[in-house]
């Protein structure tokens, strides 16, 4: 024993005390909790809108949520997982035609050239022909457009990991981005080098064995079965690479940039 005096032993709390105390806790936190849910709605509502450009609409904040899980995706995304697929005789005979934003202008298929914008500043000038020549590759997979309907389709090209090794775009596959746009470009889209070089993402040039009609994309279209239909751009004109975001015409909208499935 030591000859500290011992402090006063605190009085323990009568029932009634308990529960006033615990009233007075709970209201407290429930109080404080409603202002803060408050400021944070309105600290929302008041933060500015994005600046409008490749992606338009939604505050910012909100914005940066979205970029975030883009990024999540991205890391979880791999070149291997492939895409279901099905048999042939599963896929629609009747395929469903929808939207055609950039393709109002009748299409002359013997004046048409794929236009491939290179990192060094020289244009690749491809015809038809020259696609065709290259392997031919044939995919049967579910499309799915985010206005809500899917179809199991069959089409036919060349992957596009394949005609860029054909034509050498070495420097072109090592940017971030793949920008396609429509003869007129009034309809354009821009998509991750990951998703671009995908296995399953190809230039397609025919849909159930016979060649792309007019409202399909005549002469040559973008299938990528990792992507939502936004993506899957009707009509290529040309071609770019670029580390920045290229302009997108659903994300202009406020769309998700990477429409990824
Ligand atoms: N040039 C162009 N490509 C486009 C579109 C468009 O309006 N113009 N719409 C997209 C959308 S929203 C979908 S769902 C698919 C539809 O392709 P389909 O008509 O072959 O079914 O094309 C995509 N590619
Ligand atoms: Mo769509």
């Amino acid at each position: 024993m030591n000859n500290l005096p011992k402090k006063n032993p605190k009085q323990p709390l009568t029932v009634e005390q308990q529960i006033k105390r615990r009233n007075f806790i709970s209201f407290t936190a429930f109080a404080g909790l409603s202002v803060a849910a408050y400021g944070g709605w309105s600290w929302l509502k008041k933060s500015p809108k994005e600046t409008p450009g490749i992606t338009g609409k939604a505050q910012a904040p909100f914005r940066r949520a979205l970029n975030q899980s883009e990024l999540a995706f991205r890391n979880f995304f791999s070149r291997n997982h492939l895409v279901k697929t099905y048999p042939k005789s599963g896929a629609a005979k009747k395929v469903r035609e929808n939207s055609h934003v950039g393709m109002k202008e009748k299409i002359d298929v013997s004046l048409w050239n794929l236009s491939v914008m290179k990192r060094s500043g020289q244009v690749l000038l491809i015809g038809l022909d020259d696609i065709k020549a290259l392997p031919r590759t044939e995919i049967v997979f579910d499309f799915k457009c985010v206005e809500g309907w899917d179809q199991v389709q069959y089409w036919a090209g060349v992957k596009l990991i394949d005609f860029m090794d054909h034509y050498r775009l070495n420097d072109e596959a090592a940017m971030a981005y793949l920008g396609l746009e429509t003869p007129d470009e009034k309809y354009y889209v821009g998509i991750d080098m990951d998703s671009a070089l995908h296995p399953q993402t190809i230039l397609a040039y025919e849909m159930n064995d016979m060649p792309l009609t007019d409202g399909h994309g005549a002469p040559l279209r973008l299938i990528i079965p990792v992507k939502y239909g936004i993506k899957n751009l009707k009509r290529i004109g040309t071609m770019t690479f670029s580390n920045e975001r290229p302009r997108d015409y659903w994300a202009e909208r406020g769309y998700d940039y990477y429409s990824g499935l």
